[in-house]
């Protein structure tokens, strides 16, 4: 089932076609009304009128996150603040926040756009949506709220933590659809079995989950627990929130919603363009936003694209999962590590709660790694040749994964810190 499906399904040319006339209108707005915008164009000696083809947008320079900060709060908007009727910002815990603004307009894109990713993630309107994501300068709850409403569902807006309430709520409400970050499902699953409730006895049918990486172990991991059809999307408060990419239930991928974003993907060293289908950082260019209009976003997402059709039959092009942020690769002994290479090994493996967390040390000029594992109950509380046998099974097949050696350490179920939000998943030393 499709959202907009003369767009969903809308043929390659058209679609680039519709591209060019947005990308064409976005660039003459921002070099009209954004200052940082027409001095960029002014110092690489272009004019809106020099894009005739979308490859053109090369003539311009990426975005960092750098330049959204040094122009805090409202120096990219491209209008007055009388016209903004929202404000979101990012948590700035690396730094100042980026402030995000939106348009009346932007808010129906907005929310049409995530009512996009709900239809194609098996939503409908006799569905009843439990939105456990923030509330507040985070996009997430607001985002999924607009385009669950849009849907025409019911939308519990519970915002996330206090999980005993979340479940009773679940229970009582007959949520059949659940909006979360991954690790917090995988907390009330947690929470549904500790309260002695039957999954069964629930009428989960539906996650979409998102704003963090996750596993194909860790979606099969609460597929089972919860019973229900999870899939993914992508989104970043700077590009507009939830909303840019979502998977449809054939769970291959996630479909970008190219009529609205034009994504390149680049080796984050060089900044040239790589081949189609290999792996690297997503820039993205706003097609139709008005308040807040971004061009060539340096996201530090690392992905690639998938450009075998969908059986689905959407035409827009697929992105893997995200495997990282380039900010987030870990570099051990000289080999590249992300978490989710991690994460897949342990979901892997019987005997494993799924938590663990990262510890980056540095002994002598080394890095040294630790990774904490919960062990289940009845692996922690066997005689200690049972968990060594868990340890060196978990080192074997890190290894063989990662290509280098790193320290395993079993600890007990819950002494890991849980996450309502996003998960921590690596606490790295060396920078404290
Ligand atoms: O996390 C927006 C969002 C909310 C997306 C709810 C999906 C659902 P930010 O807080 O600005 O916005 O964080 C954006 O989170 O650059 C990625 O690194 C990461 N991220 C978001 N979605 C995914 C995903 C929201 N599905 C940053 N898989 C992005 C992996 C994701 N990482």
């Amino acid at each position: 089932m499709y959202w907009e499906p003369e767009k969903e399904t809308m043929d390659r040319g058209d679609l680039e076609q519709l591209q060019l006339e947005r990308l064409q209108a976005t660039l003459s707005r921002v070099y009209r009304n954004v200052p940082f915008y027409r001095q960029k164009f002014d110092e690489f000696g272009v004019e809106p009128d020099d894009f005739r083809s979308l490859n053109d947008l090369r003539k311009l320079p990426f975005t960092t996150k750098e330049d959204l900060r040094n122009s805090y709060p409202y120096g990219m908007f491209a209008v007055p603040l009388r016209e903004v009727v929202r404000i979101h910002a990012s948590s700035g815990t690396t730094g100042t926040s980026t402030v995000a603004g939106y348009t009346k307009n932007d808010i129906k894109t907005w929310s049409n756009l995530v009512a996009r990713i709900l239809t194609a993630g098996g939503v409908t309107k006799d569905d009843v949506i439990q939105i456990a994501f923030g509330y507040g300068l985070f996009t997430g709850g607001f985002g999924l709220h607009y385009g669950a409403e849009r849907v025409g569902a019911s939308v519990i807006p519970t915002s996330s933590g206090n999980t005993a309430r979340q479940v009773k709520i679940m229970q009582d409400f007959k949520t059949t659809a659940l909006i979360c970050t991954p690790s917090y499902a995988l907390l009330l699953a947690d929470a549904i079995s500790e309260m002695g409730i039957n999954v069964n006895s629930l009428s989960l049918r539906y996650g979409l989950f998102g704003a963090e990486p996750w596993s194909e172990g860790m979606r099969t991991e609460i597929q089972d627990r919860l019973k229900i059809t999870a899939t993914d999307n992508y989104g970043l408060s700077e590009v507009i929130g939830p909303g840019v990419a979502g998977e449809c239930l054939e769970r291959q991928g996630l479909h970008i919603s190219e009529d609205h974003f034009l994504v390149e993907v680049v080796n984050p060293d060089t900044l040239e363009p790589i081949r189609l289908g290999e792996t690297g950082e997503m820039v993205i260019t706003s097609l139709t936003k008005e308040a807040f209009p971004v061009i060539r976003y340096r996201t530090r997402d690392l992905a690639r694209l998938i450009t075998e059709p969908c059986p689905c039959g959407r035409k827009f092009m697929k992105m893997s999962r995200v495997m990282g942020r380039s900010d987030d690769m870990l570099i051990i002994k000289g080999v590249n590590v992300f978490p989710s290479q991690i994460e897949a090994v342990l979901f892997a493996i019987e005997g494993t709660e799924p938590h663990y967390q990262i510890i980056v040390d540095r002994k002598g000029a080394l890095d040294d790694v630790t990774v904490l594992v919960e062990a289940s109950e009845t692996i922690f509380f066997d005689e200690m040749k049972k968990q060594n046998k868990l340890i060196t099974l978990i080192k074997k097949n890190l290894a063989s994964e990662l290509g280098i050696s790193v320290n395993v350490k079993l600890v007990e179920k819950k002494t890991l810190e849980r996450t309502e939000g996003k998960a921590k998943r690596v606490i790295d030393l060396r920078k404290l």
